[in-house]
């Protein structure tokens, strides 16, 4: 394999955020951007000549051109096998899941997940370690460093690979496996829930469902699987079709932009389960008839009822969610006896404590839900773990919420996002927060004392690394919490999240409006951080 060194410059603003690369597709495309990227990534690995790289991504624009580049330069840095999927499409998870099974080096996954896609949006790229988790810190933290300094890269001189054609192939040396991206993943699914009573509960009527796969990565999945596997009609499946540039919207599975499915979900004709997954296929938003499940209260409820999932029957060994997720699971986890662990924003630090043993459940305010089944955060697992739930508890969604808010009590939970602030407004409002910490505890604030205020820390109890600055909490005697956060995914500016939450305990209180129910919350989150007052806006531009 003849194999060229390029002379590259580097670029200083490659380091990787909550999860990998994410830039505008102009970035990306600038000469040598991508290239010096990954080669900083394989500069930063050792001992893996020879060895195999799971490539695939969303499918979003600048997908092909990238992974033929990739290609290029994995195979004359020595990897020894490539394993691609058709067309060059991977869900995040399903990649995890191929990284796993076929004991891969790592892998790299190309998505900016639920950002924006197209020649004037986002792009990302993100490698994932041997346990086909995302790359924690150490790593990351090294392939920026690498990409500080970087001067040349290594390409083969290889023709492009035709990525559509399923099989394996010889390229001087190097051995490139085009899979079909569902298949193996459909098969873990199929080995974690009980397909035959989803069959069942599926033909008989008692469940019907629709799915927004967005225009994403999880259309054909959720065919493969929904339609042909379980038998739901193919009008189950909207959005099905992955487009470079997600049909012009956000492929992110919320109220807001899932708004099809909201509209069908809290309509009079409205079917018994609904969902949607992101650009990737790793988050998960889940409604039923007339009803929202804030990610939060999702995972709590997967946590109590996990028993009756077949691959769950024998317990959990403990469960983890992010620091602003709410504590609806720390309730589930107490009440079991089982442990529960706070780690901060970003599914790569769930990875040592499931490696471990420590967790078999663990999930985010932001749409994710995951297990121990790969190291990503799972939408289509999520919806097969809630289907399977209804059709053994034979409930509606509804009254599945309900129930565990009786038993558990109600932990009210919202999101504020304000997005694309001006960087130096936004740090202002950091600094301005950390500014009153140590003043704050022991203050009242009409019904709510504050507990504690620091910013939050996280020692890996498996690792023993530390993560600092990873978010400002203020909590109050009460339980109650007001999170901020500068996101780490975003590509413009800097996106502000307050996240809010109040426990209720009282039955008859569960069923207020989450903002009603947050006013007071809501009005202090501003009082202490003066977003409105300092860019002069009115209102969150969303809302979760
Ligand atoms: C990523 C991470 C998640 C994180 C989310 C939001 O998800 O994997 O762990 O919760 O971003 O992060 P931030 O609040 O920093 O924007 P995804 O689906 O975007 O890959």
């Amino acid at each position: 394999m003849q194999i060229e060194i390029i002379t590259t410059h580097p670029y200083n603003d490659q380091s990787p955020g909550t999860s990998g690369l994410r830039k505008k597709v102009k970035v990306f495309q600038q000469t040598g951007y991508l290239e010096n990227f990954v080669q900083s990534i394989f500069d930063s690995l050792h001992n893996f000549t020879g060895k195999t790289l799971v490539l695939g991504g969303d499918g979003r624009y600048f997908n092909r051109p990238a992974i033929q580049t990739i290609i290029k330069i994995a195979a004359a840095n020595g990897f020894g096998e490539l394993i691609i999927g058709q067309g060059g499409l991977l869900s995040t998870p399903a990649a995890s899941h191929l990284i796993r099974k076929n004991n891969a080096f790592g892998g790299l996954i190309l998505s900016a997940s639920h950002n924006p896609g197209g020649p004037d949006e986002d792009f990302g790229i993100k490698y994932n370690v041997g346990n086909g988790g995302p790359a924690p810190e150490k790593y990351t933290n090294a392939f920026f460093q690498r990409s500080l300094s970087i001067d040349s890269y290594k390409t083969a001189r290889i023709d492009d690979i035709d990525l559509d054609c399923i099989g394996a192939y010889q390229i001087d040396g190097l051995k490139v496996t085009i899979v079909d991206p569902v298949a193996d993943y459909a098969e873990l699914m199929q080995s974690i829930f009980d397909f035959n009573l989803l069959k069942q509960s599926i033909g008989s009527g008692y469940i019907t469902l629709l799915f927004d796969a967005m225009h994403a990565i999880t259309g054909p999945y959720a065919k493969r699987i929904l339609v042909d596997m379980l038998g739901a009609t193919p009008d189950s499946v909207i959005n099905a079709e992955p487009l470079e540039d997600f049909g012009g919207h956000h492929p992110d599975p919320n109220l807001a932009h899932a708004k099809e499915l909201a509209e069908r979900m809290f309509n009079s004709k409205a079917p018994v389960f609904g969902a949607a997954s992101d650009g990737d296929g790793d988050r998960n938003m889940i409604t039923g008839s007339h009803i929202f499940v804030t990610p939060s209260d999702s995972l709590a409820i997967m946590a109590a009822n996990a028993h009756l999932i077949p691959a769950y029957a024998q317990g959990l060994r403990g469960v983890a969610r992010s620091m602003p997720t709410s504590q609806a699971v720390d309730r589930v986890a107490a009440r079991y006896n089982i442990p529960c662990y706070e780690t901060p924003t970003g599914w790569k630090f769930f990875g040592n404590l499931l490696d471990a043993g420590k967790i078999t459940l663990c999930g985010e305010e932001s749409f994710g839900t995951g297990s121990d089944h790969v190291r990503e955060k799972d939408g289509l697992w999520a919806v097969l773990f809630w289907l399977n739930l209804i059709a053994r508890k034979r409930q509606p969604v509804a009254d599945i919420v309900h129930e565990h808010w009786q038993k558990f009590g109600r932990d009210i939970y919202c999101r504020h996002d304000y997005e694309a602030v001006e960087m130096d407004i936004a740090n202002g409002i950091v600094e301005h927060l950390v500014n009153q910490l140590s003043a704050l505890p022991g203050q009242t604030f009409g019904e709510y004392k504050v507990k504690y205020a620091d910013e939050f820390s996280y020692e890996d109890s498996v690792d023993g690394s530390v993560s600092s600055k990873q978010g400002i909490r203020i909590g109050f005697d009460n339980g109650s919490r007001i999170i901020f956060r500068l996101s780490g995914t975003g590509t413009v500016g800097a996106t502000l999240r307050i996240y809010l939450e109040r426990f209720e305990a009282d039955a008859s209180k569960h069923d207020q409006d989450a903002q009603t129910a947050l006013a007071e919350l809501i009005s202090l989150a501003e009082q202490f951080c003066e977003i409105k007052k300092r860019t002069g806006r009115t209102a969150p531009d969303v809302v979760t």
